[in-house]
């Protein structure tokens, strides 16, 4: 086993990465982590976030969209970043990794103590979850119209976090994109990547 991937269980970042890993069937042996206790990984990454990609020369790489990068330029299969519609394409990519975002700030910002935490800033990270998800279904026929690509598997992951940790209210408003994520949730990249 040539490359150490530094997971979590529940990471929309790491799943993303460990769904791309699957779907391009590269040999990355798995390690989850306890991040907040993994000084360790301070030297290979010293925002000590997961996940980090160890390299078989010890170099590391990180943050998932880096990764999936790397991953992509290793794997001998068609690419998942298709030259036609590019910057359209990384807009999308961006907009899904933005809504991981939100929903890990919201979710930090709940766990914090009651009298340390601010109703204002988790209703904020709400509405622009919900306006974001609201602007992807309008982009649907570019998401789904095509064979797997990044923007893909990102907006999956960005999606089932949602679920996860804040709501699936999104489901009722954006039914074109409900309907594309159950079917893109059946693979098996996807059940073998499932939070917990
Ligand atoms: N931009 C990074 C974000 C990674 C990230 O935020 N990871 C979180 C877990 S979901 C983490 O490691 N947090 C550690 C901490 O907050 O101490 C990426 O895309 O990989």
């Amino acid at each position: 086993m040539s490359m150490i991937l530094y997971n979590g269980p529940t990471s929309p970042f790491g799943r993303t990465v460990k769904v791309t890993m699957l779907e391009l069937a590269l040999p990355v042996e798995e390690k989850a982590i306890d991040v907040y206790t993994a000084e360790f990984l301070d030297q290979k990454n010293p925002l000590r976030q997961i996940p980090t990609l160890e390299l078989a020369d010890g170099r590391a790489i990180a943050d998932s969209r880096i990764i999936c990068r790397y991953f992509d330029s290793i794997s001998g299969h068609e690419t998942l970043y298709p030259k036609a519609d590019y910057w359209d394409l990384e807009t999308r990519i961006s907009l899904a990794i933005g809504i991981m975002e939100l929903g890990l700030q919201r979710r930090m910002e709940i766990v914090r103590p009651e009298s340390e935490k601010s109703p204002g800033f988790i209703r904020k990270q709400e509405t622009r979850i919900d306006r974001s998800i609201d602007y992807l279904e309008t982009l649907i026929d570019k998401i789904a119209a095509k064979t797997l690509a990044m923007d893909q598997i990102v907006t999956a992951c960005a999606l089932a976090y949602t679920d996860f940790r804040y709501n699936d209210g999104w489901r009722k408003r954006c039914p074109n994109l409900d309907r594309w994520s159950r079917d893109f949730a059946r693979r098996p990249s996807m059940v073998a990547s499932q939070p917990g």
